[in-house]
């Protein structure tokens, strides 16, 4: 059977309960392009489906994808903002949102994703492709071979196209690192875009907020070699994405090939990675900086060319002493990256008491 028919299959079951699309972390366009995908399916198939998140949208131009093409999303905040669910969809995600714990009455009815998965995922519908490069490929592919495919004459129609279009455009770095599935997706589904929508959200607005971020990287990078540090200070949620921002803008300068830059966000340390390096493997880099939780849990990972890491502060987060704060997280950074790259403020030495 294929996977369009199996998905049909299993979503037909689930007619009794109404179904919840969780999407995972600050839901960027391929999240959301595949979430109203998923919806659309259900709809064709007489089940009401309910798009939410946990994590605010955090992109100033994803808020706008969001905005333009009126997309129905609802924010949960605890588990009981779910119990008039019973099926959960995960789209561009094979495990749900760690900051929400799902009530046990839900069930996991389908995964579809293209990232590599950690464990196997277990759910009864699942198709992970690590081979295409956005998730919305995949529901692109489902509707061409005639499930709920997309027509013409529908505005809802072409919203979800829209934002199908801008997930794969995303996904693939504006179709840099586009398969030859994404592009046959990208050219199904933009014959239903909005073309005027699809220009104006592609215009990549930046807050103020995010734009001070980029100009505090840039004061504060230490440069060695071909890699750059930059610490940004507190960055307020909403723009959390400021810190990945002014990690690619930084990547842009001729002589840099990986970078790291982190801030406070919340009780945090948030931190993202970028690199074009072909030796750099962003999830060993993190492991070996920052290693594991006492229970196990790495505090950060990635993939070829990307990485990110959290560390919570925990009780440090109480003080309101933001200078002695901001000069603690730095010197922990500097010498966790310093276990990576040893050339890296050499004035610091780690664990001076170990020596002996
Ligand atoms: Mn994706």
């Amino acid at each position: 059977m294929d996977k369009h028919e199996e998905l049909a299959e299993v979503l037909s079951t689930a007619k009794d309960k109404p179904l919840v699309v969780l999407l995972g972390g600050h839901p960027d366009p391929d999240a959301i392009g595949s979430a109203m995908a998923h919806q659309r399916i259900c709809a064709h198939l007489g089940i009401s489906a309910t798009i939410a998140h946990v994590l605010p949208v955090a992109r100033s131009e994803n808020r706008a994808l969001v905005k333009l093409l009126s997309v129905p999303l609802q924010k949960v905040s605890e588990p009981k903002d779910l119990e008039e669910f019973g099926y959960v969809s995960l789209v561009d995600a094979s495990t749900s949102e760690a900051t929400l714990a799902l009530p046990e009455h839900l069930e996991l009815l389908s995964i579809v994703d293209h990232h590599r998965p950690s464990g196997a995922p277990k759910a009864r519908f699942v198709d992970v492709r690590p081979d295409v490069g956005s998730t919305c490929t995949m529901y692109a592919q489902y509707m061409e071979q005639g499930l709920a495919p997309l027509k013409g004459e529908n505005r809802d129609d072409s919203a979800t196209a829209t934002a199908m279009f801008f997930g794969i455009q995303t996904d693939t770095d504006d179709f840099a690192l586009a398969t030859p599935s994404d592009f046959r997706a990208a050219a199904y589904v933009k014959s239903h875009c909005d073309a005027e929508i699809l220009s104006r959200v592609g215009r990549r607005t930046m807050t103020a907020e995010a734009m001070k971020v980029v100009k505090r990287a840039l004061l504060d990078l230490e440069v060695v070699r071909d890699f750059a540090l930059a610490g940004v200070g507190r960055v307020s949620a909403v723009n959390r994405d400021a810190i990945p921002t002014a990690a690619d803008f930084i990547l842009r300068r001729e002589d840099i090939d990986t970078v790291v830059v982190y801030g406070i966000v919340e009780g945090r340390i948030d931190g993202s990675m970028r690199t074009n390096s072909p030796s750099v493997d962003p999830a060993t880099f993190m492991q070996n900086a920052f290693g594991h939780d006492n229970q196990g849990r790495p505090y950060g990972g990635g993939r070829a060319d990307m990485g990110g890491f959290q560390v919570p502060l925990g009780v440090l987060a109480e003080t309101h002493n933001d200078d002695a704060l901001w000069a603690i997280v730095k010197e922990i950074v500097e010498a966790r990256v310093a276990r990576v790259i040893p050339d890296l403020s050499p004035k610091r030495k780690e664990n001076p008491g170990n020596s002996g």
